[in-house]
């Protein structure tokens, strides 16, 4: 099968990507018209009660990643954290993730156990340049489709190093062979990433993840050039959390479920989301 996200990659053109945690919501980012998925390992942490900091194992995320992916022809691109432990685990890592469906991994250059990258005052250790290179060449190595797409993600303006060490860090990432480079921030306006982009002179697009700057347009992503890959980070999650809370608000408000019915989604909806219509079709052929 092609790698859609590979050709977009390569003729310049921007992914648009939507967090999703499971087949359902990978399903409801496919309806709204994404480009792609993002197999967001925040979203996952979030689903099992859990904070983001390297506590859901590889197998957890793998297993949602690969029911996502039989569902679906939309690419997915695969969250694997720090690529759960050193180079040796990331070529584990690669060869699971592909097998399963991925079309892209995005491995960061944190140290494991990774600390969650927008909390306030994180614990943000980041691995030697040498050693994150050994683990992109580990990543190279271990694809067996050229066009599987590995991006590099340096943490250094997350861990508060600045911009010169964050295009040091994304130009060496490039020499070892990652075909993209995304590069995160907390700051709360877009200047900090606009700077870097401004400053970026390596030939690898750049992906950006801009949760903590909501202003980042997929409009001014195209002004910038450069981008190849823009990820809506985490908002299956939350609009999840905003609908339930309201929801049960209400019903406790009410004493009853009469006040929720219009607003919120029919059973009829989630049937044609599970496919209940085939199965129904299924019978008629089938059952005898
Ligand atoms: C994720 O969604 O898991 C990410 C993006 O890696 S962030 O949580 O902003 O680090
Ligand atoms: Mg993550």
């Amino acid at each position: 099968m092609p790698n859609i996200l590979r050709e977009k990659v390569a003729s310049g053109e921007l992914a648009t990507v939507m967090a999703a945690h499971n087949p359902l919501s990978a399903r409801l980012a496919e309806e709204a018209g994404f480009d792609g998925i993002w197999a967001s390992g925040f979203e996952l942490s979030a689903l099992y009660g859990l904070a983001d900091v390297s506590l859901i194992s590889m197998t957890q995320h793998l297993d949602m990643m690969r029911a996502m992916a039989e569902q679906m022809e939309l690419p997915i691109v695969a969250d694997i954290d720090t690529g759960f432990g050193n180079a040796i685990n990331v070529i584990y890592a690669v060869q699971q993730y592909e097998r399963a469906g991925a079309s892209a991994v995005v491995i960061e250059d944190k140290s494991f156990p990774k600390v969650t990258s927008l909390v306030a005052d994180g614990r943000q250790d980041l691995l030697r340049i040498e050693e994150f290179q050994g683990k992109i060449e580990a990543a190279r190595a271990a694809r067996r489709d050229p066009d599987f797409v590995i991006v590099a993600r340096t943490e250094a303006l997350i861990a508060g190093l600045g911009q010169d060490e964050a295009l040091k860090r994304a130009r060496a990432y490039e020499a070892a062979g990652a075909d993209m480079i995304l590069v995160h921030s907390k700051q709360k306006t877009p200047d900090e990433i606009e700077a870097f982009v401004k400053a970026w002179d390596g030939k690898a697009p750049i992906a950006l993840v801009p949760t903590a700057y909501p202003q980042m347009t997929v409009a001014r992503v195209r002004e910038l050039k450069k981008i190849g890959l823009l990820i809506w980070g985490n908002h299956a999650v939350r609009a999840s959390v905003g609908a339930m809370r309201k929801t049960f608000a209400q019903i406790r408000k009410d004493g009853g479920i009469h006040g929720v019915e219009g607003s919120i989604a029919s059973v009829e909806d989630v049937f044609d989301l599970q496919g209940m219509g085939k199965v129904k079709d299924d019978e008629k052929r089938f059952l005898r």
